[in-house]
């Protein structure tokens, strides 16, 4: 399978993240780099097709915050990556600030998603190395986009998740710009795709579904309840503790509904943070099931882009990606 990966993702290098009262070593680190490169081979650099593809999924002024935010977080005499503290809860209104700290809280949602100084030049190289690996997906049947940080947390105007850029959004919406009438994005992550299912709510043409950690106990808590179903959208929240047995029945319902939807392109957002040795998470994979699993999903017969998003045992993170792609 043709692999697609940009040298510039690197330049996104977190090294803390807060959460329980405390910064922890950031689980979204440059060292998950290495352990996928070694696994999967040789690998393609993208094309730059531009800012055109990420303005259908991202607002302007979102963009903008993201390209500036960290030398406006350093003319503030600040040091390090930019966090945000203060959210508007409440909601959204379209203030315009000049302080760095109101504009970090207005376009973020958590405290796990620093901004550093290659941030943006990691993620626009990101959102590119999928649009390369979509044009590979339609002409091969497969393909496979090494996205790094992850995407689908982030939503039209907002990050989170250690996501910037949805990477799948932009590749589903640059497919259908080119003549494709149905998406089928499929999100195997451990974490409910939260950034995704807003950016496509109330769709006729992209249907989602997502297999994801019961909101109830882990993140990202707000979304992926099962009551967030609808027409294009459908949310499987799994127990902690799911093994394969039990994932795999549930993937094969959420395949039913997928397919029964008539797409013509599939977008797999895949994380290997679902295996059971997963410092973050809690499902029971292991590396072979991962292999099973893509072959169910190969069963729907699509031309299948596959990117990635989280994972964060980076000893096994190689294996369990070469395992999946496998399976295709
Ligand atoms: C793309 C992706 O997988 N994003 C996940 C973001 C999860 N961030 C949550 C951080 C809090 C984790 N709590 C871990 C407790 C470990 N004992
Ligand atoms: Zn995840």
């Amino acid at each position: 399978m043709r692999c697609f990966w940009d040298e510039r993702q690197r330049a996104h290098a977190p090294t803390r993240e807060f959460f329980n009262g405390a910064l922890h070593p950031a689980a979204e680190h440059g060292g998950r780099v290495e352990a996928v490169l070694a696994a999967i081979g040789p690998t393609e650099a993208p094309a730059d097709h531009g800012a055109a593809p990420l303005l259908r999924v991202h607002s302007a002024e979102y963009l903008h915050f993201l390209q500036h935010a960290h030398e406006e977080w350093r003319a503030a005499g600040r040091g390090g990556d930019a966090f945000p503290y203060t959210f508007p809860v409440v909601h959204r209104r379209p203030l315009e600030f000049d302080r760095i700290d109101a504009k970090l809280g207005q376009y973020s949602y958590d405290t796990s998603t620093p901004i550093g100084e290659g941030t943006w030049e990691a993620v626009y190289w990101g959102a590119q190395t999928a649009l390369s690996a979509l044009g590979a997906a339609r002409e091969d049947g497969k393909a496979f986009a090494f996205c790094r940080p992850p995407g689908h947390h982030a939503g039209r105007d907002y990050c989170g998740g250690y996501s910037y850029i949805n990477n799948a959004a932009v590749a589903a919406e640059q497919a259908l710009a080119d003549g494709c009438r149905r998406v089928a994005i499929l999100d195997v992550d451990y974490h409910h795709g939260n950034g995704t299912q807003d950016i496509f709510a109330g769709r006729a043409d992209v249907l989602f579904a997502s297999l994801h950690a019961d909101p109830r106990t882990d993140y990202p808590f707000f979304w992926g309840h099962a009551d967030e179903s609808s027409d294009n959208i459908l949310n499987l929240p799994l127990p902690r503790g799911t093994e394969f047995a039990g994932y795999d029945e549930v993937l094969a319902r959420a395949l039913e509904w997928l397919g029964q939807g008539t797409p013509e392109l599939l977008i797999v957002s895949y994380g290997a943070d679902t295996y059971a040795g997963d410092p973050i998470s809690h499902f029971g994979l292991e590396t072979a099931d991962y292999t099973r699993m893509a072959q169910r999903i190969a069963g729907l017969r699509l031309p299948t882009l596959i990117v990635m998003e989280g994972g964060y045992a980076v000893e096994a993170l190689g294996d369990n990606v070469a395992a999946f792609l496998a399976g295709f």
